[in-house]
Order: structure tokens, then C-alpha cells, then sequence
């Protein structure tokens, strides 16, 4: 591998679409990565798993055209030289405020002289070929997270940093910090402004932006927008979802299911479990779990 096709995509003023591994196993992504996603995250930052399982994760993406990247816990460069190390080909840096943070990202992700990563990725000579020092940065992407009012504000100055690749806004926290309510696709006026102003900031600079979306029809509405990275859900809420909707399905043919067991059909009394609906967007957990 000689380019980055996510990176190539977005170059060309397409969107790629990919999801988020808050499961962090490898056979749910084997299974994800053979779906014709363009990339798929693995999250460090919200999830029980380690660089050394991870390596399984990588495992299960090769033969695929889907570009692994991961979010790593917080702005450092040790967590993301680890990741990198081992053939992510990119990273998701979280809650980045101003535009030292996103210096400070693309550093830990670039060999000299674009960076300060340290030498010593046996695996991505491995897996990427024996030029692997001398193409990795133009392999390898750096993704820098807005969730603050404060990268709203100097989102101009972010976005003017050499290296970044994506600016990623996450809903979620975004809604925390500014304190409106949390919730993916957010619908709070503030909220919307803020996603608007880092959108043309990108339009401004020619950086591609990126949101977390809740469904396949938001990331549509996205990219009619302009937005260019974006994340469907995740691994988690699209099993709890797909399988909610099957028991639905078969309740509402007569089944009686509940408390682990299926008993029917025949219930003349059968209804849908609370909040199961295609849209994923009334269960009990609500629009901020992705
Ligand atoms: C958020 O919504 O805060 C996120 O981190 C989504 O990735
Ligand atoms: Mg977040």
C-alpha cells in the first residue's frame, strides 16, 4: 500500500463513510470491514481495550479496502505512536481546543521532519512494505476532534495547521461543553451554529469535516452539507439495533419474547419492545449513544 484511500477520497472532495469499534473485537470487525465501509475507528477513548488485543482488530481488516483508525484516549503522543506502531493508519484525537493541540496531535503522527514520531514500527514494515518510514506520513492521517466552544472559536486558527487532515466534530461532548443537551444529529440551535461555523471554516481552509452521525440517512443529509468523514453509530448500538428491530419484527408476528425466553406465537396481546424502531432514534438509551 502506497496511499491512504480514505485520504485520497476526501482529496478528491468525496465523503468516506466508515463506523466506530466500541467492542474493540476482532471478529465483529472482520465482519464490518467486508461491508464497503471506507474506514472504520477503533475507540480507545470510551472502551475497554488494549493496544495488544488491538493488533487482532488490524488483523481482521487486512484484504479489505477499509482504512483502520483509532481513537486514542487523549492528546499524547506516546498513546498515539503505539497505535500507529502496530498499522493503524490513522488517528482520532479527542476534545482538541486551539491550535497548539492540533500542532501537538500532528507531531505525535508525522516522522521528522512534519513530526516528532519516534522510530520503530516493526509491524508497519511488516504489513506496509520495507518503505514504510519513507511513505508513512503520507499514509497516515490525523484527525483532530472539536467538542469545545473553545475550537469553535479559534476554528480558524485550527484549521490553518499544516498536517491536519479532518476536523471531527463530536456531538456529544460538543453539546456537553456548551451546555445544551447532548444527543447525536442535535437538533439545539447553538449546537447547530457551532456545527455550521466549523463546516465553512473547512470549506475556508480546504479541510475536510467530519461529525458523528446517528444513521445512514443523517450521514446522507451530511454530505449534502458539505461534510466529508463520517462515522455511522457504531459497532454496539448497530447490533443492539438490528437485533432490537428482529424482536420487534417477531413480536409483532404473535411471538411472546421477553425476559430471555420465546414462547409464541399466539399472543393476541403482543407489542414491539419498548423503543425498537428501525430508527434507532426512540430507544430507551436515546440519541446519545452512538
Ligand atoms: C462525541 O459525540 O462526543 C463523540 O466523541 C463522538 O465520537
Ligand atoms: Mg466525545
Amino acid at each position: 500500500m502506497n496511499s491512504n484511500p480514505v485520504r485520497e477520497k476526501l482529496g478528491r472532495g468525496e465523503a468516506a463513510i466508515g463506523t466506530w469499534s466500541s467492542t474493540g473485537d476482532p471478529s465483529v470487525i472482520e465482519l464490518l470491514a467486508r461491508t464497503g465501509l471506507d474506514w472504520l475507528t477503533v475507540d480507545f477513548e470510551h472502551n475497554p481495550i488494549d493496544v495488544s488485543t488491538a493488533i487482532n482488530c488490524l488483523r481482521g481488516m487486512m484484504g479489505t479496502e477499509c482504512v483502520p483508525f483509532a481513537r486514542v484516549p487523549s492528546n499524547d503522543p506516546i498513546w498515539t505512536k503505539r497505535v500507529l506502531d502496530i498499522g493503524f493508519l490513522g488517528v482520532v484525537v479527542p476534545d482538541v481546543r486551539s491550535p497548539e493541540e492540533v500542532e501537538r496531535a500532528v507531531k505525535g503522527a508525522r516522522y521528522r521532519p512534519a513530526g516528532e514520531r519516534g522510530i520503530g514500527s516493526t509491524r508497519g514494515s511488516l504489513i506496509y512494505g520495507g518503505d514504510y518510514y519513507q511513505k508513512a506520513n503520507d499514509l497516515t492521517m490525523v484527525v483532530c476532534m472539536i467538542e469545545h466552544p473553545d475550537a469553535v472559536r479559534q476554528i480558524d486558527e485550527i484549521m490553518r495547521v499544516p498536517g491536519l487532515d479532518v476536523a471531527f466534530i463530536g456531538p456529544n461532548d460538543l453539546a456537553s461543553s456548551m451546555g445544551v443537551p447532548i444527543g447525536l444529529d442535535n437538533k439545539h440551535p447553538d449546537h447547530m451554529a457551532a456545527v455550521a461555523k466549523v463546516l465553512a471554516a473547512g470549506r475556508r481552509h480546504g479541510v475536510a469535516a467530519g461529525i458523528h452521525c446517528i444513521d445512514g440517512a443523517e450521514v446522507a443529509r451530511r454530505i449534502e452539507q458539505g461534510f466529508q468523514w463520517m462515522p455511522i453509530a457504531s459497532d454496539s448500538r448497530v447490533l443492539r439495533w438490528g437485533m432490537e428491530f428482529q424482536l420487534k419484527d417477531a413480536k409483532a408476528n404473535g411471538v411472546r419474547a421477553g425476559g430471555g425466553s420465546m414462547k409464541g406465537p399466539a399472543s393476541a396481546t403482543a407489542t414491539a419492545p419498548a423503543g425498537a424502531t428501525r430508527d434507532g432514534k426512540k430507544d430507551a438509551s436515546g440519541k446519545a449513544f452512538y
